[in-house]
């Protein structure tokens, strides 16, 4: 690997007229910077500048194979079938003028971060594919036809410094502004989980303003709903540090932008849901003492053994001062979880809780890794436009949901697809609870040392009545959540056991 010179200084120069930070650190990448980042990207080949999509070069169905082929058991290959089926409804629905000029929901999404990427790792699961490939399956079943595109933005200063600190947005800047990879490694080494190279700054800042632009969008009724297709994710981007990915906490940044805007016309409640199979601990420290913003997050917790390995992430966790009972963590402390356990987790504490909140607003942080073998656990594609639809009845349909993780390119585009389908209107793919269904049944996480095959006692699935069998964790979860909450959301107490009548 031949990297570009660095004139034996790393910082790109600063042309003068391009934007800086306060103190001088340059924001954007200076045409300099972009040659160098393109010079260094030569390394991993970059398209010539002719290419009709800049993302061209990324769509590689071998590599994407070979990357990504630890699918579940039983994950079919893409179905032409389904395919036609989408584009039928929507020829159905647009000759009926359903959705024909009915463009109710907004989609944002920017190309130019794909020039995020890690430059000397590129097996780095956080791939532009991820974005490049949902694009092209959104355009391949015609559904981004039926979205309202929302101008992508690049966040102000101001508005990334509602979450972050001038220093750590410094920092991000100095970093990103150096030219060798050397350097850019070494620095982003010192973060947990975290890449940076000469064009994150620009992507970091495009993914929050996008974010505030399609909530905006959403909150002032310009559209119903919305879907954000951006990177770098944002739900571990904490006030002062990158962490796991993320640069810039997009939904944090939207919901505080949007308070800031319309708190004084009456916006007082925003409900994010974290879906994501990591814990979003920075967004919930964004918000732990702000009664305005209800953040609830499920995820896979391990006690404590699951990255970000955090004991803030265990239901104790409720939030303090006014913003007491405006955090709720579910915590699962198993693999193999799957849509019949997080559809008892929704049903038995979280809508109930979102209900009685009633919130003006929705933001999802909206991460598939618990449908891919990282997170381990086996969300279908289907279970996501489910939870999308059971947010639907919340403030008006108002909800954007903001791409965070998702590692399996399959998972994301499937899953991302459903929530978009169900965003438009359509009614959300069934879901298969019955354990002796061939198709769906669960195998768990694509590790050996779960296999499901003995017939013993832990395969609680593998009983073939047609009641839904939980995962034991899952029942414990919700206990020991609806234990700490009841006192805060009386609509939780109903799931006391209340004493039988005496007649
Ligand atoms: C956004 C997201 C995961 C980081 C995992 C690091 N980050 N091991 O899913
Ligand atoms: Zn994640």
């Amino acid at each position: 690997m031949v990297h570009p010179s660095s004139d034996g200084g790393d910082n790109v120069t600063n042309s003068s007229g391009s934007p800086q930070l306060t103190d001088g650190v340059p924001l954007a990448a200076t045409n300099e910077g972009a040659d160098n980042a393109a010079a260094a990207a030569a390394d991993v080949d970059v398209p010539p500048a002719d290419e009709i999509r800049p993302y061209d070069h990324l769509i590689n169905e071998e590599a994407d194979t070979d990357l990504f082929n630890k699918t579940f058991p039983g994950d079919a290959a893409i179905d032409d079938d389904d395919d036609a089926d989408i584009k039928a409804t929507a020829a159905a629905a647009d000759t009926t003028g359903k959705h024909a000029a009915d463009k109710r929901t907004g989609f944002v999404h920017f190309d130019s971060n794909v020039d995020h990427f890690c430059l000397w790792d590129e097996k780095y699961e956080e791939t532009p594919r991820r974005y490049s490939r949902t694009l092209e399956r959104m355009k391949e079943l015609e559904l981004i036809d039926r979205c309202q595109l929302i101008e992508p933005r690049r966040a102000t200063e101001a508005e990334v410094l509602l979450v972050h600190t001038p220093e750590y947005l410094a920092k991000v800047a100095s970093i990103t502004s150096l030219i060798d990879p050397a350097r850019l490694e070494e620095e982003s080494s010192k973060f947990d989980a975290v890449y940076f190279n000469p064009n994150t700054l620009e992507a970091a800042f495009t993914a929050a303003g996008s974010a505030i632009e399609l909530a905006e969008a959403v909150y002032t009724g310009q559209v119903r709903n919305g879907f954000a297709l951006v990177r770098p994710p944002g739900h571990h981007a904490m006030a002062a540090e990158a962490c796991g990915y993320c640069v810039f906490n997009n939904v944090a940044i939207a919901a505080k932008a949007l308070l800031q805007k319309f708190e004084a016309s009456g916006l007082q409640r925003i409900l994010i849901v974290d879906w994501d199979v990591h814990h979003g601990q920075a967004t919930q420290q964004a918000f732990y003492n702000d009664p305005r913003v209800l953040y609830a997050s499920i995820h896979r917790y391990e006690l404590g053994a699951f990255w970000p390995e955090l004991i803030e992430s265990n239901y104790n966790f409720t939030g303090e001062g006014a913003g007491r009972r405006y955090n709720v963590n579910v915590p699962l402390n198993d693999t193999g979880l799957c849509d019949s356990d997080y559809l008892a987790i929704w049903h038995n504490l979280l809508l109930p809780i979102f209900y009685e909140y009633n919130p003006q607003l929705v933001l999802v942080s909206a991460g598939y890794d618990a449908g891919d073998p990282l997170g381990e656990y086996c969300l279908s594609p289907n279970a996501y436009g489910q939870m999308t639809h059971m947010l639907g009845a919340l403030a008006n349909g108002r909800m954007i949901l903001t791409l965070e993780g998702g590692y399996s390119l399959k998972a994301i585009a499937d899953s991302a697809l459903e929530c978009i389908k169900v965003l438009l209107g359509e009614p959300p793919g069934a879901l298969s609870l019955f354990n002796d269904s061939e198709e769906k049944k669960c195998d768990g996480p694509a590790s050996p040392a779960s296999s499901t095959d003995s017939g013993g006692n832990e395969n609680i699935r593998s009983n073939s009545s047609s009641s839904i069998q939980l995962n034991e964790c899952a029942i414990e979860t919700l206990r020991n959540v609806i234990g700490y909450h009841s006192s805060h959301w009386p609509s939780l107490a109903l799931n006391v056991d209340i004493p039988e009548t005496k007649l």
